[in-house]
């Protein structure tokens, strides 16, 4: 049996990863932060006993900022591939605390390769590299066009990126990047663009809510559908050499067409609820973000299918369910971000 470490098994992909994995029969353990309450809602549903005959999901305290931590862990697991989707991933919050995102970001990448060296672990390794790095650099996007970061984050991403690349060439690990462009889904966090506007739909729809706060509505982006993006993933740790991929659907959207999109699921017209709140714009902002995934589908076969109005669709949908079910759960997105 395969055994894997997923660092930001919490967060939306590591939640969507693990169920991939689970699938496929492997050993899934999780590094998640001691927080004074537990945040494992993504992953819950997945969760076994340990003790239980089976269980094949363990969850291990840690943090991507503790590197002798990461060493014990990663010696006593001794996993065959390590997915690295721990990461402060919020753009405009990377502008507030760009030290400790260069932190978890940044140096947490090479904490956990670092410690694969040190222990002499013969793994894979994933890293979670984003089309953030692209930043100012025109569109589309591909493994050749040269890195322009926007934000800290971006910066953060980009030491990641080439401090993987180094690991690769320098000890000979298998170290992969997979430079993944905006994806999204029902788990999407409540403070990006896509859920802060589908949750807002749901909550307009039911009554509970008249406007909508958002920065700036030209930004053009790549959104693809997070369970899909999580396969790549897995792809390149399978792939018989260590490469880096762009991994996108080759369509681009502006945040207003989104609005379109999502507020057309429920009949209504955006312009009627959306506001402008300049507190969302960035000091700095990454105009269009549009991926080509030619190498992903000739060297992985890999290829999306569900494409930006779906995407709105599906994610629509969930909300109004989620709303449905929990009656009250949501607060006013301009409160939570
Ligand atoms: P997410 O939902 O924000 O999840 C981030 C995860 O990182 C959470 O599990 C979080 O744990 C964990 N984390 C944060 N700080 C940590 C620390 N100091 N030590 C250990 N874990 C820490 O992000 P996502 O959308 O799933 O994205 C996964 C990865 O892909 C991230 O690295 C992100 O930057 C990158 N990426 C995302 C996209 C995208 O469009 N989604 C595109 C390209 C790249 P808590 O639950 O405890 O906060
Ligand atoms: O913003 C604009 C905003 O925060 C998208 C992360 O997963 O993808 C994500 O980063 C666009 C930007 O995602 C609001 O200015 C307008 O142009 O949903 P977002 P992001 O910044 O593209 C990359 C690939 C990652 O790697 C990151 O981890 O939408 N926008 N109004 C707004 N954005 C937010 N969040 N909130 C607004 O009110």
């Amino acid at each position: 049996m395969k055994r894997a470490l997923v660092t930001g098994i919490t967060g939306q992909d590591g939640s969507y990863l693990t169920e991939l994995l689970l699938a496929k029969g492997y050993e899934v353990h999780g590094l998640i932060r001691r927080s004074s309450s537990l945040n494992t809602g993504r992953i819950d549903h997945m969760y076994q006993d340990p003790h239980e005959a089976g269980a094949r999901l363990f969850l291990h305290y840690g943090d991507l900022t503790d590197g002798s931590r990461l060493v014990t862990l990663l010696d006593s697991i001794q996993p065959d591939e390590v997915y690295n989707l721990g990461a402060q991933s919020h753009v405009r919050v990377s502008f507030d605390e760009p030290e400790y995102t260069g932190d978890t970001t940044g140096m947490g990448t090479v904490r956990l390769l670092e410690a694969i060296r040190a222990i002499g672990l013969d793994t894979r390794f994933y890293q979670a590299s984003s089309s953030e790095m692209f930043g100012a650099s025109a569109p589309p996007q591909n493994e050749e066009t040269p890195f322009y970061p926007r934000s800290p984050y971006g910066a953060a991403k980009v030491y990641s990126y080439w401090i993987t690349r180094n690991y690769r060439e320098a000890y000979g690990l298998f170290a992969s990047n997979g430079i993944l462009f905006n994806h999204e889904s029902p788990r999407r966090g409540d403070t990006f663009v896509t859920r802060k506007i589908t949750r807002a739909v749901a909550r307009i729809a039911a009554g509970q809510q008249n406007e909508l706060y958002l920065g700036n509505l030209d930004a053009v982006r790549d959104w693809g559908y997070a369970p899909e993006y999580v396969d790549a993933m897995w792809r390149m740790l399978q792939a018989d050499e260590p490469d880096d991929f762009v991994v996108a659907t080759n369509t681009a959207h502006t945040v207003r067409d989104f609005l379109e999109h999502a507020f057309g699921c429920v009949d209504l017209d955006w312009q009627q609820y959306v506001r402008f709140d300049e507190r969302y714009l960035r000091p700095t902002e990454v105009d269009a973000l549009i991926g080509d995934y030619s190498k992903a589908q000739d060297k992985l076969g890999w290829t999306p299918s569900v494409l930006t109005p779906r995407l709105a669709a599906i994610m629509v949908d969930a909300d109004m369910k989620s709303l449905e079910v929990a009656g009250t759960r949501y607060v006013d997105a301009v409160v939570t971000e």
